[in-house]
């Protein structure tokens, strides 16, 4: 047999095996594995190197309309290359509804700014912040059998959240349409609450955003969620939980049997509060939604890796610049961190740092890490076996990694529209050296290799946590 490509003397890394071989790659797929291969137009020499499915990071938000003179800092173009350079070859968005506005209208804002400029793959998850008897009842089924299968909905921000009656209704359509629903999980009043209680009392400064976001807020919220889940039997998945509180919920809402996906992100590993108590204003580049909390919250989310607590490891690549007035340091946003966009970069980060800190310091294997990010990311969103794996018959969505690669994380290396990382300065080992999309070579040692965007818009299929529920389909 004749490949177009072969990547030889590497060692193959799935979420269940590891074992040396090559892969011939044909036509954009995974045409064979087997011990020596050597018919090809190119070969590439693996030595040394691991060769794992491409990452596929299901929680990055790009060219997201984000408040009055506030701009988002990676548009598909700018915010696809990031998240190739970080070893993904797929990245999950958000469509992002506006009150008042149809689905389909959103849609076609949304595939209007990544036409063309997608240098992974992309596909959207529809967040629903208006859920009319329209939308519900016709759009939604409509567009779930187009392959928009998933949901995400949110319980705190004006304009965003969703009353506890539209939440039961949105996922109770889920669950007879086969959509997967994302909650962001923390009490609006809560925290309006305390963010009132904070200004009466003159406390502006960007440390407060931690403290009107407690975790309490995020726990009530949590159980809140998964007890609406369980009244209209609807799996769903918590996003970017944050601490131990949160991670029992999950914990005893599958120990009375639901399905429950759970997520957590590098900022919840690798940041405290603290961080946003730094010199003068700095303390704005680490504001987001769950804030990070404390030391005993990130050693409680590693042990949610290490116990299976959490299925996905995700970015929430949601990017602002710092030092700009549309960004972190908006003319509001120095004046309280009320008005602070919410949100970090990170699609570059994230593999990286699990691999460095999980995988190097022996906290998690080297095929959890694969299932963390990328095989279950696949299964859970709609996309598997096609992407995140290494089989025959998949995309060759390709990253060979070099276990042995240090480098220090700086923010010009990752090619995003933030000024800054907020892990400057960490040094992490391993690293993704040449990423594939469909067999072709994209980016080598961080550089572009393909003149062209090569990343397809998915549309995707139904989620494995479905599979056994909405209308009985396998
Ligand atoms: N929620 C997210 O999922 N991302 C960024 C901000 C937020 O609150
Ligand atoms: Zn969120
Ligand atoms: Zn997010």
């Amino acid at each position: 047999m004749r490949f177009d490509t072969v990547i030889r003397n590497g060692t193959v890394v799935t979420a269940s095996d590891t074992f040396k071989c090559d892969v011939g790659i044909l036509d954009g797929r995974i045409a064979a594995l087997a011990a020596e291969l050597s018919n090809a137009d190119e070969i590439i020499d693996a030595k040394g190197l691991y060769v794992m499915p491409g990452g596929i990071d299901s929680h990055v938000h790009l060219d997201q309309p984000s408040g009055e003179g506030i701009v988002m800092a990676d548009d598909f173009d700018s915010g696809t290359r990031s998240a190739a350079i970080g070893g993904n070859s797929t990245v999950l968005t958000f469509c992002m509804q506006e009150k008042g506005q149809s689905l389909r209208e959103a849609l076609k804002i949304y595939h209007a700014k990544a036409a063309e400029r997608c240098h992974v793959n992309v596909s959207f998850h529809l967040v629903i912040t208006d859920p009319t008897p329209e939308v519900l009842g016709q759009e939604l089924p409509a567009l779930v059998a187009d392959g928009y299968t998933s949901i995400k909905i949110f319980m705190t921000y004006d304009g965003l959240r969703l009353q506890d009656n539209e939440i039961l209704a949105t996922l109770d359509t889920a669950r007879r349409t086969g959509a997967l629903v994302m909650v962001h999980c923390e009490n609006e009043e809560a925290i309006r609450y305390l963010i009132g209680r904070h200004e009466a009392e003159g406390r502006f400064e960007p440390k407060y955003h931690a403290t009107t976001r407690p975790i309490a807020a995020e726990r009530e919220a949590t159980h809140r969620a998964l007890s609406f889940a369980e009244i209209v039997d609807t799996p769903i998945v918590i996003v970017h939980v944050s601490n131990r509180e949160a991670m029992e919920e999950i914990r005893r809402a599958r120990g009375r049997g639901q399905k429950i996906a759970g997520e957590t992100c590098p900022q919840y590993l690798m940041l405290t509060a603290d961080d946003l108590d730094a010199n003068a204003m700095d303390g704005a580049k680490y504001v987001c939604s769950p804030p990070p909390r404390d030391k005993e919250s990130q050693d409680a989310c590693w042990e949610g890796i290490e116990q299976n607590v959490f299925d996905l490891f995700s970015s929430d690549h949601c990017p602002f610049r710092f030092d700009d007035p549309e960004g972190k340091l908006n003319d509001k946003g120095k004046r309280s961190f009320r008005w602070i966009p919410n949100g970090i970069p990170g699609v570059a980060t994230r593999l990286p740092i699990l691999f460095s800190e999980g995988v190097m310091k022996g906290r998690i294997d080297i095929n959890r890490f694969v299932a963390l990010s990328s095989t279950n990311h696949a299964k859970l969103y709609g996309l598997y076996p096609r992407k995140g794996t290494i089989s025959v018959g998949a995309d060759a969505d390709i990253a060979l990694w070099d276990p042995n690669k240090v480098v220090t994380l700086t923010n010009s290396l990752l090619q995003h529209g933030a000024d800054y990382t907020p892990f400057e300065g960490l040094e992490v080992r391993g690293w993704p050296v040449q990423l594939f999309l469909r067999g072709k070579s994209v980016v080598e040692s961080c550089t572009f290799t393909s003149a062209e965007p090569a990343g397809q818009y998915i549309h995707r299929g139904r989620s494995s946590l479905l599979s056994q529920t909405a209308q009985g389909v396998a």
